[in-house]
């Protein structure tokens, strides 16, 4: 196989992402873990930005849902890829049980799924309830598992707010001291989980497992 710079590499996978090319960022990003690029990095400078470009021609009304959709299977496809990689670098020691989710009329999983690969490659187990979580299923979960994190995510501003009502769901069942709350997602931030009374917050993928690990403790 010829080679190919990393830089080409990485607007290969990045220009594969917003044309929604499954096949070409499975392929490029292959590439550039053969040639050596960390599997995070290709996370940070290929497949977040390129998913920045698709949420910006969505949001000027030149990409409708399908395109998006088909951008985010280009972006799981290249994921798929980077996971075995990302596995091998993973902390073995056992951090944890964390129970994660995307809330209630919330179907965005993409950065969900980035935060479950992240804190598993942390050594925390995670039970990943999807999207689409309702409070009560969220509390089931936390009397259930026994988890020592309950981790959060929402990208609609319509959805963020039910981040409040697990919350209250968790008061209401008795068990919200029981489990550290963490929530995170584009719209969400730091003075918006002070006020629902969240544990944390975290911007992205990376420093969720940060933050879990400092609240533990470990
Ligand atoms: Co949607 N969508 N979408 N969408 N979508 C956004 C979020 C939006 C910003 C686009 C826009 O208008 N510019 C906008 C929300 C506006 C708002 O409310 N403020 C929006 C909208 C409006 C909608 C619909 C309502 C569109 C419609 O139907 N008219 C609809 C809603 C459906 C629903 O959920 N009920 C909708 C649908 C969809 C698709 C299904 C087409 C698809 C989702 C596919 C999927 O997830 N499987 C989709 C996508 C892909 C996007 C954009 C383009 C990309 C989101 C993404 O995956 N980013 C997005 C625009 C954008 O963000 N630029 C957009 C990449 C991902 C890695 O980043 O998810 O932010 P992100 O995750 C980050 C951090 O946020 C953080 O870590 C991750 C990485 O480090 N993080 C956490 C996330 N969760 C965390 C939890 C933590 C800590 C950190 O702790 C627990």
């Amino acid at each position: 196989m010829q080679k190919a710079a990393l830089p080409e590499l990485v607007e290969s996978i990045r220009q594969g992402v917003i044309e929604g090319r499954a096949d070409v960022t499975s392929r490029f990003t292959q590439r550039a873990l053969e040639e050596g690029m960390p599997p995070f990095d290709l996370y940070l400078n290929a497949l977040i930005p390129a998913m920045g470009v698709v949420g910006a021609r969505m949001q000027s009304g030149e990409y409708f849902i399908p395109e998006v959709l088909l951008s985010a299977k280009a972006m799981e496809a290249a994921a798929e890829v980077i996971k075995p990689a990302l596995a091998r670098t993973k902390d073995e020691r056992y951090k944890g049980k964390v129970v994660l989710g995307t809330v209630e009329g919330d179907l965005h999983d993409i950065g969900k799924n980035l935060v479950r690969v992240m804190l598993q490659g942390a050594g925390f187990q995670v039970m990943d309830l999807g999207v689409d979580v309702p409070a009560e299923r969220f509390v089931a979960a936390v009397k259930e598992v026994r988890p020592d994190i309950l981790a959060l995510s929402a990208l609609l501003s319509i959805t963020m707010v039910k981040m409040r009502d697990v919350v209250a769901a968790l008061e209401s069942a008795g068990c919200r001291d029981s489990v550290k709350v963490i929530v995170g997602g584009a719209v969400v931030s730091q003075a918006f989980a002070d006020d629902i009374g969240a544990d944390g917050y975290a911007i992205e993928a990376a420093s969720a497992a940060e933050l879990a690990k400092r609240l533990l403790e470990v």
